[in-house]
């Protein structure tokens, strides 16, 4: 999974990027520090693996693994070259999924670049970037269409589609609010990387006094939490600045600060389960002395097809899968003891896997 980091300049993409990543990219008090984009892979927290690999004695624990991308900030008028312009949007066309970043914390020390606080404003100056961003695109598609279309009649379809596209970006919606159902359409749609039909979720940056009571008392997050109601996205609340901080202890110290700061979780676990929810995913295991390993799969995925993303041989060959769930197979201590509780069960092709199974495939191939 890849999720691209955006938002304004200054706002905190940076310092939330060095807190997940830990990869030390540039974050300074200026406006436009980050130019060139910053790449970083941060495994998933998983204590299922911890126990697992402990419990197999595993020579390898491998997590899930999410990459982010950090780039440079976005100002009004980027898509006519203010700024940095907005070329740089081509690091995030691959992502799944966007974390849009909004300041809403008070610091008189920090410069915001339209001068107030305002998030609302701010999500709407960047939504309407990515806007101009995407009429790029479908610009340069109708462009390339329309003269294969004269050729080729097959490719009508397709042309007013993007017409359709254009017209309702530029009355100011997103691409995620084009309604179509059919299925032709649907598949192009997911074909043009634009980025205002990825998922979003809202980092919204509040200080520290806001974390407690997760941003309920800071009138800037309810803004927010309000936006992305209305637009099916996520929020979570973080204080970048802490997570920094959070992220040079060791986890010992970890738990107390966070309990300290009357918090459950960092700002990366808020962030993680915020994208598998928002995106449909949840993880299976495979549990063994060489290697226990988390797999992220979509919700609703079948054994097959989860066995191929292991191996395409895997779903190739698939002939069953002994499914247990990893809390029975931890309190029985062995898949021979939950086999005989019977507590591993025997499934085939249509089986759907759930999150936390620990799955032994068999195949031939
Ligand atoms: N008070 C406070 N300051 C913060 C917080 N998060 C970031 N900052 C400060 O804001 C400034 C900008 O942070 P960056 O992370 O570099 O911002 P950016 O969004 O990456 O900026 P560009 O790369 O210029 O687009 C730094 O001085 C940070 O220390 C926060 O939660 N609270
Ligand atoms: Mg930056």
């Amino acid at each position: 999974m890849k999720l691209g980091i955006i938002g304004l300049p200054n706002v905190g993409k940076s310092t939330l990027f060095n807190s997940l990543t830990k990869a030390g990219a540039e974050s300074a008090n200026y406006p436009f520090c980050t130019i060139d984009p910053n790449v970083g892979v941060v495994a998933v927290p998983d204590e299922r693996l911890k126990l697992l690999g402990d419990m197999y004695h595993s020579k390898k624990v491998t997590p899930a693994v999410i990459e982010f991308v950090d780039i440079a900030g976005l100002v009004k008028g980027a898509s006519k070259g203010e700024g940095l312009g907005n070329q740089f949007l081509s690091n995030i066309r691959e992502v799944d999924a966007i974390v849009h970043v909004v300041r809403c914390f008070e610091d008189g020390n920090v410069v915001h670049v339209d001068g107030t606080i305002n998030p609302l404003r701010d999500i709407e100056t960047i939504n309407l970037e990515l806007i101009f961003s995407d009429i790029e695109i479908l610009e340069r598609r109708i462009a390339k269409t329309g003269k294969a279309a004269r050729m080729d009649k097959s490719l009508a379809k397709e042309a007013a589609l993007l017409e359709a596209l254009k017209a309702h970006l530029e009355e100011g919606s997103l691409a995620r609010s084009f309604k179509t159902e059919d299925e032709d359409e649907l598949a192009l749609l997911n074909s043009y990387n634009l980025l205002t039909y990825k998922p979003v979720i809202f980092a919204a940056n509040v200080g520290e006094e806001d974390l407690a009571n997760d941003g309920a008392d800071n009138e800037g997050v309810k803004k927010v939490r309000d936006f992305a109601a209305e637009t099916c996205s996520e929020v979570f609340v973080i204080c970048a600045q802490i997570e920094q901080e959070i992220s040079e202890l060791d986890e010992e110290e970890k738990a107390m600060f966070l309990e300290d700061l009357g918090l459950e979780e960092s700002g990366l676990e808020k962030l993680i389960k915020a994208s598998y929810r928002l995106l449909g995913l949840h993880s299976f295991l495979t549990a063994g002395e060489d290697e226990t390993r988390a797999w992220t799969i979509k919700v609703g995925t079948k054994a097959p097809q989860a066995a191929g993303k292991i191996h395409t041989d895997f779903e190739r060959g698939f002939i069953k899968a002994e499914v247990v769930n990893y809390k029975d197979l931890l309190e029985q201590g062995s898949l021979a003891a939950a086999r005989e509780k019977g507590l591993v069960g025997m499934e085939g092709k249509e089986y759907v896997v759930k999150d936390g199974d620990v799955i032994l495939f068999r195949f031939n191939v």
